[in-house]
């Protein structure tokens, strides 16, 4: 506490009295060097203050307040658009406990390193101390964290999708709580780390300043630091959105689903139902992490830990997603989007393109330009309270129980529109083997289609095969377990051309899958037809009333090829081979599959 006293003078607005909060600062004050130490304490005035710190340096953009009060924007650097999964690394004692998906560095080394980029990092500038509350309000399982940043735009960003500030300061007790220390640094890729401690519960991100890594409550916390807890605990951290559907009788069900980035959680957790499909309503809990864990009464329960919307703006439109256009038209920053002459904004697949503006990295743009003017991950954060389908449930500390959980992905062939797994052991195999096209969310990876387990590649901070093994035996503990189903809303024709419309039309494919699950419905096998790989709907159990679609567009839809599923196996057991942990469980399943495929037709 000596050293406290030392920089003591440097303190604005201390309001805390844990030690090892303060213990923490201190440390990191000692290495980075700030001028000052701001304590963050998530006031309205504090907002306003720090957005127009922030507009005075540039960092944020006021847009046009008559039209969208209390929204600004702000531009990334240029090589700092999207995480970096290949700057990121699990700092576990042994290398095999983050196993042989994740980067790995020695602890001791890893905060040597970090240590030389960190130091004086934050000379000239001020030290932001954010305590802050992963989860929902009252819930047994929230998680209190204390991120310390040189960067407004992430206290900002922070206190829209956490709680954050003096609510949290009661509730961090003794050092059980996440240390997160962020500098901007420079920007330098080459320099560029999001290194996460699971064993000293601390995460260190260093030379970004994009969202996932370096809003360290996010994926860094809520997925990396909480999959690992999970695991020791018992409960399940995912990518995963989390949804309600109201049937035309009144029935309630909810739907959690894993997809890769970009691919499809946020539009689909609040779509609009269409009008041809009367009486139902769907309403949002989470749209990219939902924590799940076994209730009293053997069914699996979720929240979503999140209070705001990190989302893909390309492609949101009033037709595409009207509740995310809603949401955003206050209190919401944009990052990375095109800037209108009038001081508002526009993007790829928005109505109305202007003539002209500046486009993301801050250069004249016009619409004759060839490059886009938005960023493909572009992203808006707005608070989740501000979407008018959100559900009531969504502040339930409790959480929602789980009808189905959905595994998708991007694929332009082979796999089909929907299909359900046989049990759990074979919904977990679906899900460990689940393979999709790479997205603008992750910088360097290509466009390739790659293996992503529950959409976790990037996220889960323990070795993957022990991950596997633990959804296996949540299983086994389950009394009610929800079942499993995998969809794909990307095949494509021959010409290369979407096959199904999407968006809210996906809720036909909802609506088959919740009747799957409803108990009172005896129809279940007429629509439903065995395959291989899984059930799939029968041809006419899809809703397309209302819809152009034609009955040979729904068969290859529906189709399932035995060569190239043949070929998609031979793809998984390579991707098995890596694990020396992979449950035996898991290559039966595969060997089985096998079998099934070469014993059809
Ligand atoms: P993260 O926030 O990165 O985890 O992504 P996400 O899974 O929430 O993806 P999101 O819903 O933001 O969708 C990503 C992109 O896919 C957007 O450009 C959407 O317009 C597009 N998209 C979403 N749903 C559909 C769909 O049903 N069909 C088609 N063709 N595109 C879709
Ligand atoms: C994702 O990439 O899956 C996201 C955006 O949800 S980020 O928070 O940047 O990771
Ligand atoms: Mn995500």
């Amino acid at each position: 506490m000596e050293n406290l006293n030392k920089i003591t003078n440097k303190y604005i607005n201390n309001y805390i009295k844990n030690k090892y909060v303060l213990e923490f600062v201190n440390k990191s004050a000692e290495l980075c060097e700030p001028d000052k130490i701001y304590f963050c304490n998530g006031s309205e005035e504090e907002k306003k203050f720090l957005t127009g710190e922030a507009i005075k340096t540039g960092e944020l953009i006021e847009l046009k307040q008559e039209k969208f009060p209390g929204c600004v924007l702000h531009r990334t650097a240029i090589n700092d658009v999207a995480r970096t999964e290949h700057l990121t690394y699990i700092c576990t004692t042994k290398k095999e406990d983050a196993g042989p998906t994740n980067n790995w560095m020695a602890p001791k080394d890893a905060y040597e390193e970090l240590g030389e980029y960190f130091r004086d990092s934050m000379k000239g500038r001020t030290m932001y101390v954010i305590p802050f509350m992963m989860g929902v309000p009252g819930s047994k399982m929230n998680k209190i964290g204390v991120e310390i940043t040189d960067s407004i735009y992430v206290v900002l960003n922070m206190r829209i999708m956490t709680h954050i500030g003096r609510i949290v300061a009661d509730d961090i007790i003794g050092d059980n709580f996440t240390k997160g220390l962020h500098s901007k640094g420079d920007i330098s890729l080459e320099k560029r780390r999001i290194c996460h401690f699971p064993e000293d519960n601390t995460i260190w991100s260093i030379n970004s300043g994009y969202g996932g890594n370096v809003l360290l409550g996010k994926k860094c916390l809520a997925l990396r630091i909480a999959s690992y807890l999970g695991r020791k605990e018992g409960w399940l951290a995912e990518h995963m959105l989390l949804m309600e559907i109201q049937t035309p009788d009144g029935k309630i069900f909810y739907v959690a689903g894993a997809f890769p980035s970009s691919c499809g959680k946020t539009n689909l957790s609040m779509l609009i139902p269409p009008e041809s499909l009367p009486g139902y309503k769907v309403r949002v809990l989470g749209d990219d992490i939902a924590w799940m864990y076994i209730g009293d009464d053997g069914r699996l329960w979720a929240i979503n830990p999140e209070a705001g919307f990190f989302g893909v703006v390309p492609g949101t439109n009033m037709k595409t997603n009207k509740n995310a256009m809603l949401t955003i038209q206050k209190n919401t920053i944009f990052t990375n989007v095109l800037l209108k002459e009038d001081k508002t904004v526009w993007w790829e697949g928005m109505e109305n393109p202007p003539d002209k503006g500046i486009d993301w990295k801050g250069d004249a743009w016009t619409k004759e330009s060839k490059e886009p003017g938005t960023h493909p991950n572009s992203r808006f954060t707005t608070p989740t309270s501000q979407c008018p389908a959100l559900s009531s449930e969504f502040s339930n500390p409790k959480g929602v129980p789980v009808s189905a959980v959905l595994f998708g992905g991007r694929r332009g062939n082979v796999v089909p529109l929907v299909y359900e797994s046989f049990n759990w052991k074979h919904g977990v195999f679906i899900g460990a083997t689940l393979r999709s096209e790479t997205t603008a969310a992750a910088m360097g990876l290509g466009k390739i289609v790659r293996n992503d387990p529950m959409a976790m590649i990037p996220f889960c901070g323990y070795n993957m095969g022990d991950y596997f093994a633990h959804w296996l035996d949540l299983g086994k503990r389950m009394k009610f377990p929800p079942k499993i189903f995998f969809v794909n809303w990307f095949r494509k024709n021959r010409e290369g051309k979407f096959l199904w419309p999407g968006y809210g039309e996906n809720l036909r494919v909802i609506e088959w899958i919740i009747k799957q699950c409803d108990s009172d419905n005896n129809n279940k096998e007429k629509e439903a037809v065995e395959t291989p790989v899984g059930y799939v709907p029968e041809i006419d159990a899809i809703n397309t009333k209302g819809i152009e679609i034609s009955k040979q567009d729904i068969k290859e839809l529906l189709s399932i090829d035995k060569n190239e599923w043949l070929e998609e196996a031979d793809e998984v057991e390579k991707f098995f081979s890596k694990f020396d942990r992979m449950p035996k469980e898991l290559t039966k399943e595969l060997n089985d599959l096998r079998e099934r495929l070469k014993n059809s037709k």
